[in-house]
């Protein structure tokens, strides 16, 4: 979709629960919207991009009592290792709060204040999981059984490992407690309901003109045609967002975590001294709001949220973009089957962009993918090593050994063509959310600068006199010019390499130097100054190194490879 250019665009990405480490398969998410990010901005749009931790319900209530500590100190601790690691990978958020702030308090109860007044809540006495021997009730996660729709085993609230349905309270078959594994009565507790039902017609033109990729909108759209149910919006809690007027109940997760998005703007933007800021994102109409999530939480963004923030007086998302989910091996994630990959071992051994490549090289943004790390030394080795690190250690450390700065010479058509080529892919790509595209492009116009130097041969012209060297000099300003281009474009992806990269190529030094990070996608097009001087090339990235056909398929990377 492109979005109109005169509107800012606020990117948000799903708020990870803080209530254990990062793996892998959160960052499916958070790389390709920091991506999308750096590309809008390069693009020239005027972006901000916040995201923050989940804080409340069952995930963090029930990892607390497993470790025998408060929700606060598993809040505190796991805040911080998603910040830091979020840091590490340069995902770079203009904002990360937490949905326990008192912004996100505040705007909660003044929206389900807003959805009361507005005749959206009622009251309902419910049937809801008891466990006697824990002697309490069972929200949420604290109860698995079967899903009532496809029969795989599921969370009190969702399918997670079959449909991916949201469950109600109450709907789940053979419930048993988590805590003590005893099988669950039933009693009746007094519970508020959000009134979706009545949104189904508001929906199902909404998500019309939602943009996004199109398995959020084909999902979403099914389930409104089939039957949307009114929505248990309290949880009998002790920790999370007050029911207003009720001590004994909370808000349901999921109501104060997308207002997250609300609140994380506002306090952002209050910090930039712009007290009602905010309000052009979410009242006014006056930007674009695009939602970077996972295909598992389609549901709650295009169907709970829309229908919320309606029933509030609020303005509406644009785009919902739901990436597909992480395999390891061909496995579903399980920490306790081993089938995981830690943020941070991964990062003990490889550079972070390599991390960022894979993530976005291996497969389509809406499809699976499969992490294993004989996929990744794959990747890592033809790719990053064998055609973007070949091209840029042979052809600068053939310019500086022979020139020493970028020669004189002009810029062939051919070679413009190709990178006007690959641009327009490039733009397309990050309108289609194909961020793979993005990837192959800038590869592919990296391949043509590998076989351009290779077929022009220039090694052989410094044999051959003055006008020897002048036809040398000419083709290797040429393939730089190729080496800038693919910098301006893969440096979302890989910006600390690139950014080594764009620097060796002298485009920091000088009257007009420039930062890579904030030129525009015309910068690849711009000529390459001759004059400007080289850098003796670094090494970007080391091969893979698996002695044996073992080490590839192991789901452990081997301990001898660093950065
Ligand atoms: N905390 C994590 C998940 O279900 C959940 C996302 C909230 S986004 C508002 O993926
Ligand atoms: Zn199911």
């Amino acid at each position: 979709m492109k979005l109109p250019t005169e509107k800012p665009v606020l990117v948000t990405s799903a708020l990870p629960y803080v209530n254990g480490e990062c793996h892998i398969g959160h960052l499916r998410t958070y790389v390709p919207a920091d991506i999308y990010v750096r590309m809008l901005r390069k693009m020239g749009y005027e972006v901000v991009f916040v995201s923050g931790s989940d804080t409340h319900g069952t995930p963090i209530v029930l990892s607390a009592e497993a470790q025998g500590v408060t929700p606060e100190e598993v809040v505190e601790k796991y805040h911080e290792h998603f910040r830091r690691t979020f840091a590490e990978l340069n995902v770079k958020f203009d904002y990360f709060g937490r949905t326990d702030s008192e912004t996100n308090h505040k705007r909660t109860a003044e929206i389900v204040q807003r959805l009361v007044e507005n005749g959206f809540v009622y009251k309902k006495v419910l049937k809801q999981a008891f466990c006697n021997t824990c002697g309490r009730f069972l929200p949420d996660r604290y109860v698995e059984g079967e899903c009532p729709y496809c029969g795989a085993v599921a969370r009190g609230d969702e399918c997670d490992q079959g449909c991916s349905k949201h469950l109600e309270p109450g709907e789940i078959l053979e419930p048993r407690c988590k805590v003590c594994g005893s099988k669950a009565d039933f009693k009746d507790q007094e519970h508020f309901f959000f009134k979706l039902s009545s949104f189904a017609d508001f929906l199902a033109s909404y998500l019309e003109g939602l943009g996004g990729t199109l398995n959020a909108r084909n999902y979403a759209r099914e389930w409104v045609r089939k039957e949307l149910r009114d929505w248990c919006v309290t949880r009998s809690l002790e920790w999370g967002v007050k029911f207003p007027g009720r001590e004994d109940l909370v808000v349901y997760v999921w109501v104060d975590a997308p207002i997250g998005y609300i609140s994380f703007t506002e306090e952002l933007l209050k910090n930039r001294g712009k007290e009602e800021g905010w309000q052009r994102f979410w009242k006014e109409d006056g930007a674009t709001v695009v939602h970077f999530i996972g295909t598992d939480i389609i549901y709650h963004h295009c169907i709970f949220w829309p229908a919320m923030l309606k029933g509030a007086g609020y303005s509406l998302p644009n785009a919902v973009v739901a990436s597909g989910m992480v395999k390891i091996d061909g496995k579903t994630f399980s920490k306790t089957r081993g089938n995981v990959v830690w943020v941070s071992e991964f990062l003990e051994r490889f550079h972070p962009d390599a991390l960022r490549y894979f993530l976005v090289a291996h497969s389509s943004h809406t499809k699976e993918l499969d992490f294993s790390w004989g996929a990744f030394a794959t990747r890592l080795n033809n790719e990053l090593v064998g055609i973007l690190g070949n091209l840029v250690h042979r052809v600068l450390s053939f310019g500086y050994k022979n020139f020493g700065v970028v020669p004189e010479g002009v810029v062939k058509e051919e070679v413009l063509v190709e990178i006007e080529k690959a641009k327009a892919e490039v733009v397309r790509a990050v309108e289609e959310y194909e961020f793979k595209k993005l990837v192959d492009a800038a590869m592919g116009l990296a391949n043509f600068g590998n076989s351009f130097f290779q077929r022009e041969e220039p090694w052989h012209l410094l044999k051959q006199g003055e006008a020897g060297r002048e036809r040398c000099g000419e083709i290797v300003k040429n393939v730089l010019q190729i080496i800038k281009a693919v910098c301006v474009f893969l440096d979302a992806v890989l910006p600390e390499k690139m950014a080594e990269v764009w620097e060796g190529l002298g485009m920091k030094t000088g009257s007009a130097g420039s930062d890579l990070r904030s030129v525009r996608l015309e910068e690849a097009v711009a000529e390459i100054k001759s004059g400007q001087r080289l850098k003796k090339p670094k090494k970007m990235f080391e091969r893979f190194l698996a002695t044996a056909e073992g080490d590839l398929k192991s789901p452990q990377p081997p301990s001898r490879n660093k950065k």
